[in-house]
């Protein structure tokens, strides 16, 4: 998708403006978008797209929420090990995703199920790690979109890394990297952040801030709005709404721009909201009140474009017909392509820890053997 944003065209006048008022203290929430889907406008950040692109991104939040939806339910049915839902940070995906160009690299968490769609990468693509069948399931390199990571932070260094190659490489793309607010207090993070200052590298750090670490509120990481960190390392920061796809499409493209003309890295907090658990294991009724969620709900990304487009008759009844056929379509896809994925070779996990073998892995695989051949014998 072409988009056409005033702030991607004037990214220097754009962020620097941005920088400032950060300087100031101020902590102020770039939207376009309000939550009953009035446009607005914002000093420094504008986007002007088509209604044939503001239903692509409308298209592109629905088909994932219901790709997520699909993917907890199968886990509830045992089809899954694990199920990481980014229901509620449909927007802040979506609308960063669309801003990178395909020869952009993303470095995401094991969260970015929308960042994946925009990348390209295909849905069913993202289940073998949680079904246990494979250590991935795709190859980064063909999309530019690097493996899930899961440990915590580790990603920005990675990316941060590869911004500093692309810089020597003389390349004119950007890196983006994906993390929460919780891996915000991560010493990887803040290694990465000085590195990028330091050698100005090329690299959009692109914080979610869904205000929860698992049961651990934002308030457990930060006395200050994270965005604000990124004035201590040199660079500039800014605060989007994060249910506000415009917002965040117009601030991402902007940042990516930044990057990509030399000016260094930028970090963008895309203040949000985790509506679901942390992962399938989870269960948030532990720690947090119903009232909280009740209160983002009326924030929901999605029904807020949908009001837009309603009221700007931008689009009718037979778009959103057709989006749910699409949208049942995919969900059956997903189901039928997990429930015929093959079954890893049991001995497959001792061949890879090293190269040359080991005399404790021999050990254990022994131990498995003689595990498995006991099953044989209590059916005799
Ligand atoms: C280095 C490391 N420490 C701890 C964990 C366990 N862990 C998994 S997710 C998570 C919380 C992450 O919260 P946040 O960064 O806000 O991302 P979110 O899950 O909210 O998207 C933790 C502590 C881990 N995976 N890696
Ligand atoms: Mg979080």
């Amino acid at each position: 998708m072409t988009v056409d944003s005033t702030a991607a065209r004037k990214p220097r006048r754009s962020s620097k403006r941005a920088g400032a008022k950060k300087a100031a203290g101020e902590s102020e929430l770039v939207q376009l978008l309000t939550p009953e889907g009035e446009r607005v406008e914002h000093p420094d950040y504008s986007i002007d797209l088509s209604p044939e692109e503001l239903r692509g991104l409308y298209r592109d939040m629905v088909l994932t929420r219901r790709f997520d939806a699909e993917a907890t339910t199968l886990q509830r049915q045992g089809e899954l090990g694990l199920w990481a839902s980014l229901l509620g940070q449909e927007a802040a995906q979506i609308g960063s995703g669309r801003a990178t160009r395909d020869d952009d690299y993303v470095f995401p968490t094991y969260r970015e199920h929308g960042v994946a769609w925009c990348r390209g990468v295909d849905p069913t693509n993202l289940l073998g790690m949680f079904r246990g069948v494979n250590h991935g399931g795709w190859d980064p390199n063909e999309n530019n979109f690097h493996l899930y990571t899961i440990v915590i932070g580790s990603q920005a260094l990675h990316a941060t890394g590869y911004a500093m190659g692309v810089a020597k490489d003389g390349a004119d793309s950007a890196v983006i990297a994906y993390f929460g607010d919780g891996a915000s207090s991560q010493g990887d993070v803040a290694e990465a952040f000085t590195f990028a200052a330091v050698y100005n590298a090329p690299v959009v750090f692109f914080c979610q801030n869904n205000q929860w670490a698992i049961s651990e509120p934002t308030e457990r990481q930060t006395r200050v709005p994270l965005y604000q960190r990124a004035q201590g390392y040199g660079f500039p920061g800014v605060r989007v709404d994060g249910n506000d796809v415009l917002a965040v499409l117009a601030v991402t493209k902007a940042a990516l721009d930044r990057a990509r003309t030399g000016e260094g890295p930028m970090l963008v907090e895309a203040f949000t909201y985790r509506m679901g658990a942390h992962t399938t294991s989870d269960d948030p009724t532990r720690y947090r009140r119903d009232e909280e969620r009740e209160l983002w709900e009326a924030k929901d990304p999605i029904l807020r474009l949908r009001a837009h487009l309603e009221k700007q008759g931008l689009a009718d009844e037979a778009f959103f017909a057709s989006l749910e056929t699409e949208s049942d379509a995919l969900a059956k896809r997903v189901r039928d392509t997990v429930r015929s994925m093959p079954d890893p070779d049991h001995m497959a996990m001792f061949e890879h820890t090293y190269a040359d073998g080991h005399t404790l892995v021999d050990e254990e695989r022994a131990q498995f053997v003689a595990y498995q051949a006991s099953f044989a014998e209590e059916s005799k």
